[in-house]
């Protein structure tokens, strides 16, 4: 339950907040319970520390480098302290997972959870509790002050996820950081990278060097193209890891291997190597079923991939096999799904792959828009009576490259436009006939890449949709309601400003 303080206004002109002055909190995503103490507040100052004890990861030293930008202050980051004018981070055997549980007082601001993930979970929520410039880059006058609270949170779904194709268009290393923090404010865990599409292969592979210096040489529209080395993908993985979200890679395969096929004559059925493709068609594509060549990449491939990758997950894509026969389709995910497991990981996949011959423990990703019992559920249905579970990003939700309404300069309208509220309002558990809360992992929103090239692009697509999704995956379902929601969400912009995160001011929600 969210209990608020009515009609406390943000301090004005300047003036130090009285501590009946404190805005009241709005949190996304909404935590499980929130209770404000009335009358009470914490305010950091020039003396307040920060004690990460032990086991606390890297939870104090990012809440550290966040507020030490815009306050100023030096908030030294200790593994013990006093109970006065400090932030408190500890464990606790009372919590578990990625559960935590905060409290701010007069004299200090206590959070605890079983693991140093639910630390980091939980710092996020700190972060929203103070004024939005804290969230800038630069130094502010502040004051940096809390109200008092009571917060009780653990999420709805393990699997919280984004999705970036850096295929259609390649986006740095810095790039892709940029996007880990901005998700990681909204407790997001799982990053899906899309490494591969007929546009572009983005990773570099030991004995397969054409992939990336030819297949990976250009873009939608003919631009230059790029890839990650395995360096690359390493720092990408780490800096994921310090925010405790865990890199899924995907291959994609059957189809969307345009840019592989156009490096190596001999993946092709024909021998001939198709040219580079620089449009926006799919479907066209497919490796060569029958040729053991193509299995030998996929080994070398998926192999690397796995000793780079700590996370459990191999994404072998499956979607839009539109030049793939159904019988090949279930040979090629047939002799696929067994090298991820050779390699000790877990196959991941769109919901297509149910259609095949998967592993129990499989994650199937739902991208179809139909819903109930229509047409294009049945793979789910398929994938769950494998002993699959289900990571739900339908595309007239959680799509974060549809167009918000038909002015949007950027993104696609295939699935419809998705305003604000379509992302919010649908629940994972209730979308498809056959695939209930117990079946599904939980939600991912995917963003395509083939109309955006710049950070801008991605934040002004992401946000505020993003966090429409975050809120999904992480707030128990009884406890949502647009009505609320977007009131949370309007409070969110200005700390985009202060961050300078370019967003949609989408006409649904009453900016401040
Ligand atoms: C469908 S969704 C695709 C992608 C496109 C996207 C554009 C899915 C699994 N495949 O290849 O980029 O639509 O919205």
């Amino acid at each position: 339950a969210l209990v608020s303080v009515p009609g406390a206004p943000a301090s004005a002109g300047g003036l130090p907040a009285s501590p009946a002055a404190v805005a009241t909190p709005h949190v996304v995503p909404a935590p499980t319970s929130l209770r404000t103490v009335p009358g009470v507040s914490f305010t950091l100052t020039r003396k307040t520390r920060i004690v990460a004890r032990p086991g606390s990861g890297t939870a104090g030293s990012y809440l550290a480098g966040v507020l030490r930008r815009s306050t100023g202050y030096p908030l030294p980051v200790t593994v013990s302290g006093g109970s006065r004018d400090v932030i408190d981070l500890a464990l606790s055997r009372n919590e578990k997972g990625e559960g935590y549980r905060l409290a701010v007082t007069k004299a200090s601001v206590r959070l605890e959870a079983g693991t140093a993930e639910g630390l980091f979970r939980g710092v996020q929520t700190l972060r929203q509790l103070l004024p939005p410039s804290v969230e800038s880059p630069t130094r502010k006058p502040g004051p940096w002050t809390m109200p008092g609270v009571q917060v009780e949170d653990s999420p709805r779904f393990a699997w919280r996820g984004i999705m970036l194709d850096v295929s259609r268009h390649f986006f740095t290393v810095q790039q892709v950081e940029r996007y880990i923090d901005q998700a990681a404010a909204y407790k997001i865990n799982m990053l899906h990278l899309h490494l591969s599409d007929d546009q572009g292969w983005r990773i570099a592979i030991n004995g397969w060097p054409r992939l990336t210096t030819y297949g990976g040489s250009t873009a939608v529209g003919g631009g230059k193209g790029g890839y990650y080395t395995q360096a690359d993908y390493t720092r990408i993985v780490r800096y994921a890891a310090e925010r405790y979200m865990t890199v899924v890679p995907e291959i994609d395969g059957p189809g969307h291997t345009n840019a592989a096929l156009a490096s190596y004559a001999q993946l092709n059925c024909d021998g001939k190597a198709p040219p580079l493709y620089t449009g926006t068609e799919v479907g066209f594509s497919s490796w060569c079923i029958a040729k053991p060549v193509t299995y030998e990449l996929l080994d070398d491939v998926l192999g690397q991939l796995a000793r780079l990758t700590p996370g459990p997950y191999l994404h072998i894509g499956g979607d839009e096999a539109h030049s793939t026969t159904p019988a090949d389709y279930a040979t090629f995910i047939g002799k696929v799904a067994p090298i991820v497991g050779k390699y000790g990981k877990k196959v991941a996949g769109w919901n297509e792959i149910g259609a095949g011959k998967i592993p129990a423990g499989s994650v199937a990703q739902y991208w179809n828009t139909a819903k109930g019992s229509e047409d294009g559920t049945q793979t789910a249905r398929d994938a769950v009576a494998q002993g699959a579970k289900v990571v739900m990003s339908p595309a007239n939700h959680a799509y974060l490259d549809m167009k918000y309404d038909e002015n949007t300069p950027l993104g696609q309208d295939w699935a419809g436009l998705v305003e604000v509220q379509d992302s919010y309002d649908w629940d994972p558990a209730t979308l498809v006939d056959g695939v209930t809360e117990k079946n599904v992992l939980g939600v991912e929103a995917p963003l395509w890449s083939e109309t955006l090239v710049t950070s801008d692009d991605i934040e002004y697509m992401a946000f505020p949709r993003l966090p429409a999704i975050a809120e999904i995956g992480w707030s128990p379902q009884a406890a949502r309601a647009w009505s609320d929601f977007r009131l949370r969400l309007a409070a969110q912009g200005p700390r985009w400003t202060a961050a300078g995160v370019h967003f949609y001011r989408s006409p649904q929600v009453p900016w401040p």
